[in-house]
C-alpha cells in the first residue's frame, strides 16, 4: 500500500513538472526526454510487502518447539536474582516455575541490586502482591491458584521479569493479555516474557 502511493506521487510529480515545461506541452518531450523520465519514474530496487514478511515469520513460529516446565517437587522453591544467568544477563533463576498451592518461594538476593515485586496486572484475582526490598531475601507463600508476574523493579527495563504457576493456570488467558500490553516497558530481551509464558 504505501509503495503505491509512493509511486502515485511520482506520477502526480511528473505531471505537474511536464505542465511546467516552456511549451507547456507535454507531447513534444524528445524520445531522450521520455527514457530520461521514465528512468526518473521507475521504481528502485525491490519492493517487499508487509504481507509477506508477516507470512514469513508464521511459517518460523511452529517451528518453534517449547519446552514445558515441569512440577517442581517439595514444598519450599528458591529463586535466585542474578546478573547474569543461562538464560542471559539481569534474570530470575529459574525464571519459569510451576509449583503447588500453598508452597513457598524464596527469593534470594545473589547479586546486588535486585529485588522482586509483583506486576498487578499480571497476578491471580484475590492473590496478594509482593515487592520486595532492593536486595532483600523474600519468602512468599503463595496460597492462590494461577499463574503471577513479577519483576526486579530496576531492571524491569530489560525485561528482568519471572513467571510462577500456582496450581492451574487460570487466568493465563488474562496473563497474556496484559503480557502484550507490558511488553511496551522492555527495552531489551523484549520476547522474554512471551517465551517464558509458553513454557506453562
Ligand atoms: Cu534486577
Amino acid at each position: 500500500m504505501a509503495s503505491r502511493i509512493v509511486l502515485l506521487s511520482k506520477f502526480v510529480l511528473f505531471f505537474f513538472l511536464a505542465g511546467c515545461g516552456s511549451g507547456g506541452d507535454k507531447e513534444q518531450l524528445t524520445e531522450k526526454q521520455k527514457s530520461e523520465v521514465a528512468e526518473r519514474i521507475a521504481p528502485v530496487g525491490s519492493i517487499v510487502k508487509i504481507e509477506d514478511l508477516v507470512q514469513e515469520k508464521s511459517l518460523i513460529s511452529p517451528a518453534m518447539i517449547v519446552e514445558k516446565v515441569a512440577l517442581s517437587q517439595g514444598n519450599e522453591h528458591v529463586v535466585e536474582m542474578l546478573n547474569a544467568g543461562d538464560g542471559g544477563n539481569m534474570i530470575f533463576d529459574p525464571a519459569v516455575i510451576k509449583v503447588s498451592k500453598g508452597d513457598i518461594i524464596h527469593f534470594r538476593a545473589v547479586d546486588m541490586s535486585h529485588n522482586s515485586a509483583t506486576i498487578n496486572s499480571m497476578i491471580p484475582s484475590g492473590a496478594e502482591s509482593w515487592t520486595g526490598l532492593m536486595n532483600q531475601d523474600i519468602s512468599v507463600t503463595l496460597d492462590v491458584e494461577g499463574v503471577y508476574v513479577y519483576q526486579c523493579d530496576p531492571h524491569a527495563m530489560m525485561a528482568m521479569v519471572g513467571v510462577i504457576q500456582v496450581g492451574e493456570a487460570v487466568n493465563i488467558s488474562e496473563v497474556k493479555i496484559a503480557a502484550e500490553e507490558y511488553r511496551s516497558n522492555f527495552m531489551l530481551n523484549n520476547d522474554r516474557l512471551k517465551g517464558y509464558l509458553a513454557q506453562l
